[in-house]
């Protein structure tokens, strides 16, 4: 059994648009009625796990969810000529962003021995709120290995549950027993905290996990504030480094000195608000990167083109590769489409230590089944959406078709 740690990224789906529909996320609520460009989005989404595999790790991939969903449109009693942002809601393409799909516990973590995935319920963001059914029926599929994972349904409402966005894990190695962190948010500031403490405990709980192995930590109300709507927008961890903001966590230096109490490796790099302001590293997305450990053990951090393009942000990063740290390198992807809606390179995968043996094949990737998706997305996805035409009948039948032809070509038909 070879533990390592796969990310499985969102496909972007054929109906992606820019709608505005998630407050708090400066992002998406600034390209609100922009015109998407749903092929591109899928073909960078590609592009980026391509080189992740071209580093010798291992990617995995989700597919996009059926839409419009027109199933919760009815429960609402509402159609297409009631409140567009309903509409919008129906048609969103937002399960791409699959690090808020589930909150993964390795195999190393959990009292049973087995990885523990729960479905994120995400009831805070209307147009995510019913996205988990069917990422449920994915995770069962994709996970189906009962001897090596075991699938929860969601957190019950009204404990909003945002998956991994807001959940860090620290270990020597991947394949090692872990300390699991869970961030959360409080009310009371201007935007949703989408991650609430009670929601992380019962995930915690039902993975089985160690209480002396686990932290519950407030995320920064200034932080949420500025537009990080999840932790992940401040702070990311890998193996024995936490990459964070100054001003990620409401009690920053108990969060460091907790971590490193049962982490005694921890190194904490962290990046102050005088070199990076809160904003720009909101706009630019800096710690919405994938720390990764590809099989050189050089750890990598790959961030957005956004960040090449601020200046705070590129010269701290040439100053943090000069120091000789713990991120030896850094490289840059291109993921406009998404980032347009504030889902950045983190945000786009969910990592799950596990044994890719153990894992449905159909949701593995290689280089041929990259070509395989780029061939379908190029064939079947919209060039370009119009908020206008959100709701257009015609484009509903594209859109279904292109994930039917999507589906078919995988030989993934029980998601139909
Ligand atoms: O939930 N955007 C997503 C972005 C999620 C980013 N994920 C992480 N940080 N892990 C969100 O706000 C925009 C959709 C719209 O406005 O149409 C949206 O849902």
């Amino acid at each position: 059994m070879t533990l390592v740690e796969i990310n499985f990224d969102g496909l972007v789906g054929p109906s992606h648009n820019y709608a505005g529909l998630s407050l708090g996320n400066l992002a998406a609520t600034k390209n609100a009625g922009a015109t998407s460009y749903p092929r591109a989005a899928a073909l960078q989404g590609i592009a980026k796990m391509r080189r992740n595999m071209a580093r010798g790790l291992a990617q995995g991939f989700f597919l996009p969810l059926p839409r419009p969903d027109t199933a919760w449109l009815e429960a609402l009693a509402a159609d297409d000529s009631t409140d567009p942002a309903l509409v919008a809601g129906a048609w969103s393409a937002s399960s791409m962003w699959t690090a808020n799909a589930a909150t993964v516990s390795p195999a190393p973590d959990t009292v049973d021995g087995r990885c523990h995935l729960t479905v994120a319920n995400l009831v805070t963001m209307p147009h995510r709120s019913h996205e988990w059914p069917a990422t449920l029926a994915q995770l069962r599929l994709a996970f189906a290995d009962r001897a090596s994972f075991a699938v929860h349904d969601p957190v019950p409402p009204c404990f909003g549950d945002e998956g991994a966005a807001n959940h860090m894990r620290f270990a020597p190695a991947h394949d090692e027993q872990g300390l699991e962190v869970f961030v959360f948010g409080k009310f009371g500031g201007p935007f949703p905290a989408r991650q609430h403490e009670h929601a992380s405990r019962v995930v915690a709980r039902k993975h089985g996990l160690d209480p002396d192995r686990v932290l519950f930590v407030e995320q920064n109300p200034d932080a949420i504030a500025a537009g990080a709507f999840h932790n992940d927008v401040v702070a990311v961890a890998n193996e024995e480094v936490l990459f964070t903001h100054e001003l990620a966590f409401a009690d920053r230096q108990g969060t460091y000195e907790a971590i490193q109490a049962r982490c005694p490796g921890v190194q904490v790099v962290e990046v102050p608000a005088d070199r990076v302001p809160l904003a720009d590293a909101i706009s630019s997305y800096l710690f919405n990167a994938q720390l990764l450990t590809p099989p050189s053990g050089e750890m990598t951090l790959v961030v957005p083109e956004e960040c090449r393009e601020s200046a705070p942000v590129w010269s701290w990063l040439q100053d943090m590769l000069a120091g000789n740290g713990p991120i030896r390198h850094v490289d840059v992807v291109d993921v406009r489409q998404s980032m347009a809606n504030g889902g950045g390179p983190a945000c786009l995968r969910l990592r799950v230590v596990a044994d890719p043996a153990t894992v449905d094949p159909r949701f593995m990737l290689d280089e041929a089944k990259a070509s395989l998706l780029e061939e379908v997305v190029a064939a079947h996805w919209p060039e370009s959406i119009d908020t206008a035409q959100i709701g257009d009948p015609a484009l509903a039948t594209q859109v279904r078709k292109a994930r039917a032809a999507l589906l078919e070509a995988l030989e993934i038909m029980e998601l139909g």
